[in-house]
């Protein structure tokens, strides 16, 4: 499919507010494609697909889960985290997407995972950082982004660590899994 193509299927998925957003995060994670040494191409459509279920609703993602045989404990978890898994499985099945590794930078964009992979990295991080974000540290993520992309996204991470302790709600065991990876090679 085209790019356009593309573009267009992405866009009737949300509100226009959502789509600005996704536009902020393909932009910034072309930049840090290039800045790390990622594919630009597959950083664009990753970054372009990440949230392509996010407007869905609950109950048609939970249906999805159920039924296509995606990770069942999601269900246990914030139904902030199906968005990832529900859109990597909608982008292949509605738009034919066949790319794994951009499959998996998109299932893994919220929670994260252990040896997350540079696409998977630098999604995640733009996810974090684009423009329109606003939230307690966001400016320091940015700045740490400029030199340093692991301890950009630990410092992604720690925030959403904190801000679910702060809410006294549960913390899917891969986001753990991801940050303590990430901490390690930072050392
Ligand atoms: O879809 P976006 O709003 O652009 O961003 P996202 O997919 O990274 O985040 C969705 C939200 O998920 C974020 O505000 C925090 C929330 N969340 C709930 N439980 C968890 C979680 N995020 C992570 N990483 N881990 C969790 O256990
Ligand atoms: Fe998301
Ligand atoms: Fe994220
Ligand atoms: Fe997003």
């Amino acid at each position: 499919m085209d790019r356009e193509l593309l573009i267009e299927a992405v866009k009737r998925q949300m509100p226009e507010k959502r789509y600005r957003h996704v536009a902020g995060v393909v932009d910034t994670a072309f930049v840090l494609a290039q800045r790390y040494g990622g594919d630009p191409d597959k950083a664009w459509l990753a970054a372009l697909l990440h949230d392509y279920a996010k407007a869905w609703q609950t109950d048609r993602m939970e249906r999805i889960i159920r039924e296509q045989g995606l990770p069942p404990e999601l269900l246990e978890y914030d139904k902030e985290l199906w968005h990832a898994h529900v859109g990597a499985w909608a982008v292949r099945e509605e738009l034919g997407v066949e790319d794994e590794e951009v499959l998996d930078a998109v299932r893994y964009h919220t929670s994260g995972r252990e040896n997350m992979t540079l696409l998977d990295r630098i999604v995640c991080l733009a996810d974090y950082m684009e423009p329109s974000r606003a939230f307690p540290g966001v400016e320091r993520i940015r700045e740490l982004a400029e030199t340093n992309l692991n301890e950009a996204l630990v410092a992604g991470f720690d925030s959403t660590i904190v801000h679910l302790l702060e809410k006294g709600k549960t913390i899917f065991p891969l986001t753990v899994l991801a940050r303590n990876d990430l901490v390690r090679e930072i050392r």
